[in-house]
């Protein structure tokens, strides 16, 4: 071997991180815009606030990214655990998007690192969703055993690269040439496909539900989208529309206020048409767009205790959120911790623990918003 410096799973990490995005930047031109857009948003944000690094450094922020994968079988999740295992990434958190008010047919977990330096040096984390085949709510016995046989067929990773992810997080890292070629194949396994999809097969599943056929209609996964943190949403939502980029929602999660910030807030736009191929039944490719990636951004906020998170829903309840959040939430971290509604580092109101998770209602939502319909033109 040679005597070059080992990088550590978190150099991985980031490297995994700027590989992704850089791919993704390639792909979808408007992601582009949007992470120049927050990367100002922060920079403004933080000249104007001094305390505005309270809840991650600007560097860290800046650098932050989540994204997102689906895969059809336990077994392509436990090779994705195994992938991420390399770049320091661990299962966290259980989401059951089937009991959404729109209900999607998958059940999901966040790949991240859980250790506080681990978070500070790079939070990369991945929402990752799995069909839940064996549902009858969305499948029947004849389907199920078809989408099974697909599944079965394809590979969605070269088992050489899943080997070689086990020895790097046994070993804690590896070489840096090791390194490059790791990564580059690791990014490189969530592109977009241009492989033609088979038309009637598609159509089949997007009746289920367009996850479905994004899973299942395809024999590779990919990154559907790819997520920049701002330190205000607000603000990034207002430059993003004088751009002319059509924002699809209001801002998901808890509502603009003058206190402390909690959880998780939201807002993507539209899913872009993409060009893919269609293999009709005949054997005939036709030319089509597909919108099923889309652009995202988050602000993140103090983690709540599960005392915080009870008032959180009950805010939540009402019809508008915002006209009542101060019966819910005090104005101060003080009173946040004196009542003990969220997370202080060593009870210290000046040093919030930051939310590192997602939030199911947004996450349906973001589901939902962005999926329907599937297959937008064909020439
Ligand atoms: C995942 C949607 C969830 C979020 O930010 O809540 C998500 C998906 O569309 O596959 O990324
Ligand atoms: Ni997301």
């Amino acid at each position: 071997m040679s005597h070059a410096k080992k990088l550590p799973t978190w150099r991985l990490r980031e490297r995994f991180a700027a590989g992704l995005s850089a791919m993704y930047a390639h792909e979808v031109p408007a992601y582009t815009t949007l992470v120049e857009v927050s990367t100002e948003v922060n920079r403004d944000y933080a000249e104007r606030h001094p305390g505005a690094q309270r809840l991650g450094s600007l560097s860290r922020v800046t650098a932050e990214r989540h994204g997102a994968i689906r895969v059809g079988t336990p077994q392509e999740l436990a090779a994705v655990a195994d992938l991420f295992s390399a770049f320091g990434m661990v299962p966290v958190g259980y989401y059951d998007l089937r009991d959404a008010m729109s209900p999607v047919p998958v059940v999901s977990t966040a790949f991240r690192p859980i250790d506080g330096d681990e978070l500070a040096r790079n939070p990369f984390r991945v929402f990752t969703s799995m069909l839940a085949l064996q549902d009858p709510r969305f499948f029947d016995a004849d389907l199920r055993a078809r989408v099974q046989t697909f599944l079965d067929r394809r590979q969605l990773f070269d088992p050489a690269l899943i080997a070689r992810a086990r020895m790097i997080a046994a070993a804690g890292g590896c070489g840096v040439g090791e390194a490059d070629d790791f990564v580059a194949q690791a990014v490189a396994a969530f592109a977009l496909s241009h492989q033609p999809i088979e038309k009637s097969w598609y159509d089949e599943l997007s009746r289920v539900s367009a996850v479905a056929a994004d899973i299942a209609g395809v024999a590779s996964t990919h990154i559907n989208h790819l997520t920049p943190r701002v330190l205000d949403i607000d603000e990034l939502y207002r430059r993003m529309t004088a751009r002319g980029v059509t924002m699809i929602d209001a801002i998901q999660g808890p509502p603009r206020w003058d206190g402390p910030a909690v959880l998780l807030r939201q807002t993507s736009f539209r899913a872009l048409a993409e060009p893919r191929r269609f293999r009709d039944d005949d054997g005939t490719v036709i030319d089509a767009t597909l919108r099923v990636r889309f652009g995202e951004v988050e602000s993140r906020g103090v983690a709540l205790t599960p005392k915080g998170r009870e008032r959180y829903d009950a805010a939540m309840a009402a019809p508008d959120p915002a006209t009542v959040w101060r019966q819910y939430f005090p104005p101060t971290d003080d009173e946040m911790a004196a009542a003990g509604l969220a997370y202080y580092r060593g009870n210290d109101p000046a040093k919030p623990v930051v939310y590192e998770d997602f939030l199911p209602t947004s996450a349906a939502g973001i589901f939902r918003s962005n999926l329907a319909p599937a297959i937008q033109s064909a020439l």
